[in-house]
């Protein structure tokens, strides 16, 4: 069979899909979906994945020329493999176990049968010899699995998040177990070098697989290729959305309504720890109540998007970040003019474009992040060539945007004065940085990752 012809199946814990008024699903246009729909419209594929719902139903959807394969899966099981194994125990580990993490055989044991279901609805709906491109961190033991059930696919798997150390992932009860389900893939994506690279040797040490070269694994008779395939954004449409007359028009009317500052400093994130909005915030009262900031001239947006409310550890974290918010504008504001606007909300793409705009200076301080998209969303956004952009250097992102005020999160010193080096930074320094940024973007735009990667899983 010709490699081109090969139908996709795509993997992941979520279906790219949302419910519409009568009911109906849609599908919702995120990163992700954009990259690999026309792919998946031309090969005739479809999409497997959870609704998002508690004891969902498993029909399949028909939508935009794909179908979509639902995996239900129960209450019990949101509580263990989603919010318990996967949130609880995998992220913050992942993450450089920035939270402690639970150890429980019982939401291990819920991740397994997940993990075991979606093989099952793979190998049950998968075209002979179609590639399967499996999707991030909820689905390590799904190569594996499908590889027992269906020969005849190719596998991918691609991790959205960081690969950790081997002294950080040693520490996981069923890490043998893990790599093992990895190693069913023909090639496992990670995005950046050291990810990859810390792939290979937990491999290495914890089941005696060998590196043949650079990027192939050899195990149980099979090679798998590991490398790094930085994922990125369509950056076209953000460009043409970000240079809309109506994003001008409300890119104006947001800076006359928070009072026309000199300097609008932002901040776009899911509301979690791994983040660092706390930091932010708290350099940002520091620097207000040292007087380098001046809350006449400076004001900072903070919007943070709900995420996982159903998790302790969140709900913590949210206490903490508005307890900061209250703090600092108790101390700063004056009536009509806070110094810190924070919106709990999810913002739908034509407001988050024209706020990308009218962002002076974006802080972007997570402590630790796969990539990190909101970085590459404000450069693509700002079509003017001007802003500046503070990023952590514990970002995949940071890999790409060298021209960024680069940051330690931890080093609160460091953070305080990038601010404000930052905000004072003249526009002949501003613009060649953009400029520079925006150059290298627009060669690495996130239909060149999805071709990458899935050129070498059609040809390898
Ligand atoms: P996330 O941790 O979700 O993704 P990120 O890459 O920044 O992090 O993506 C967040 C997305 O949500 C962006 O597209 C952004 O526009 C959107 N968003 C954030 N706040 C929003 C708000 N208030 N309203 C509307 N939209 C908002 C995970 C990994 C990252 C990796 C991505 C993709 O943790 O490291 O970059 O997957 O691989």
């Amino acid at each position: 069979m010709a490699p081109t012809e090969r139908p996709l199946v795509v993997a992941a814990n979520r279906l790219p899909l949302a419910r519409a008024e009568d009911g109906s699903w849609t599908t919702s246009p995120g990163g992700l979906v954009r990259a690999l729909l026309p792919t998946v419209q031309e090969t005739k594929g479809s999409w497997v994945g959870w609704t998002g719902e508690r004891d969902g139903q498993a029909e399949v959807v028909h939508a935009d020329g794909i179908d979509l394969y639902p995996v239900p899966i129960t209450s019990d099981e949101v509580d263990r493999y989603y919010e318990g194994f996967s949130n609880g125990t995998l992220w913050p580990l992942y993450h450089d176990a920035i939270r402690e993490s639970n150890y429980r055989s019982d939401e291990w044991d819920s991740y397994v049968d997940v993990n075991q279901r979606f093989a099952i609805q793979i190998a049950n709906i998968a075209p002979p010899h179609a590639a399967v491109w499996v999707h991030d961190y909820h689905l390590q033991l799904v190569p594996g699995l499908l590889r027992e059930l269906r020969n005849d696919v190719r596998i991918g798997w691609f991790n959205h998040i960081p690969f950790p150390p081997l002294e950080l992932f040693q520490r996981l009860p069923w890490r043998s177990e893990i790599i093992k389900g990895l190693l069913g893939a023909d090639v496992l994506g990670f995005q950046r070098r050291q990810g990859a690279h810390n792939f290979m040797s937990a491999a290495q040490n914890l089941l005696d697989a060998t590196e043949l070269d650079e990027g192939l694994v050899h195990y149980e008779g099979r090679n798998v290729n590991v490398g790094a395939y930085p994922i990125s954004i369509d950056v076209e449409d953000f460009e043409l959305q970000a240079s809309g007359r109506a994003t001008r028009q409300r890119t104006a009317q947001i800076r006359s309504r928070l009072g026309d500052p000199e300097v609008i400093l932002l901040g776009v994130d899911r509301l979690d720890y791994t983040k660092g909005i706390g930091n932010r915030l708290q350099a940002f009262g520091e620097l207000l109540d040292q007087g380098r900031l001046d809350p006449e001239r400076h004001v900072l947006v903070q919007v943070a998007t709900p995420t996982r409310e159903g998790v302790e550890q969140y709900q913590d974290e949210r206490r903490e970040i508005e307890q900061i918010v209250g703090e600092i504008n108790g101390r700063h504001s004056r009536l009509g003019f806070p110094v810190i606007h924070y919106l709990y909300q999810s913002l739908p793409l034509d407001e988050l474009i024209p706020l990308y705009r009218a962002g002076d200076v974006m802080l972007v301080t997570p402590f630790r992040d796969g990539m990190n998209l909101v970085a590459k969303e404000y450069v693509a956004a700002h079509v003017d060539g001007d802003g500046v952009l503070v990023l952590s250097e514990f970002t995949g992102a940071a890999d790409e945007l060298g021209e960024a005020l680069l940051v330690n999160p931890h080093d609160d010193h460091a953070l305080q004065n990038t601010i404000v080096r930052a905000v004072e930074m003249h526009r002949h320094e501003r613009r060649p940085r953009m400029e520079a940024m925006r150059k290298r973007l627009e060669t690495s735009t996130v239909s060149d990752w999805a071709k990458s990667f899935l050129d070498v899983l059609i040809d390898s």
